[in-house]
């Protein structure tokens, strides 16, 4: 029952902020996270896709001890042996990733598992097979995930209206349209570019943040 509350707990976050490999280039990829955390973000992804599996292994390590100093959920996009090695709290996996099945077996019932998904099929269909959240997306065109179509905030509406399991928008999101994604029924917002991206990673936390707990209080 306790792992049941945790993973409860861990699944109640707002700001999810994923590691951008190509806007680290020029600056420490933990100062960006720091500073996004200090902002507010309440889960973090390690997304690496261009470095080798022992490179991904030592940047798990140590986002797992900045974000176990934060007290915040790590979750490892694609690496259910990563995820396990470094004690992260879950993975992310995309619609061509492992199945779902199969990393819960190797993960077991007290790590939570995210899918990708960009149809309201691929959600059911996820939620069906036991993800503890889905990712929404993307949302608006972005250059983090080039030659995906938008799948706009009629997806989002649709996700809200039907899908039991927690949802993150996610994709093109920023401080201008964060509005437009909570209007649209989003309660959690992830955004890449627009944090990581930014001079200012904790003042763009900070904004999202204040956006998405004001809506949610009504105001
Ligand atoms: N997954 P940005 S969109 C990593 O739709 C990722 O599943 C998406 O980056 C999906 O905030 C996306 O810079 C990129 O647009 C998000």
């Amino acid at each position: 029952m306790k792992g049941v509350i945790l993973l409860r707990r861990k699944l109640d976050f707002k700001l999810y902020v994923i590691t951008g490999e190509s806007y680290h280039s020029s600056r420490d990829m933990l100062e960006v996270m720091e500073a996004a955390l200090r902002g507010g973000a309440d889960i973090v992804q390690l997304r690496d896709k261009k470095i080798s599996k022992r490179e991904l292994l030592e940047k798990a390590r140590s986002l797992r001890d900045l974000t176990s100093r934060y007290g915040v959920p790590l979750i490892i996009n694609d690496h259910p042996d990563v995820a396990l090695a470094v004690n992260a709290d879950g993975v992310h996996l995309g619609q061509d990733d492992l199945p779902l099945s199969v990393a819960r077996s190797v993960l077991g019932p007290h790590r939570l598992i995210g899918i990708s998904t960009h149809t309201i099929e691929q959600a059911r269909v996820a939620e069906r097979a036991g993800a503890d959240y889905i990712g929404v997306g993307p949302v608006y065109p972005t250059g983090t995930k080039p030659g995906r179509q938008a799948v706009t905030t009629s997806y989002v509406s649709q996700a809200a209206a039907e899908i039991q399991i927690p949802f993150v928008a996610i994709g093109g999101i920023t401080t201008d349209n964060a509005e437009e994604v909570l209007k649209a029924g989003a309660r959690r917002l992830c955004a890449v570019s627009a944090i990581v991206g930014s001079n200012d990673p904790e003042g763009v936390c900070r904004n999202l943040l204040e956006q998405i707990t004001g809506w949610k209080s009504g105001s």
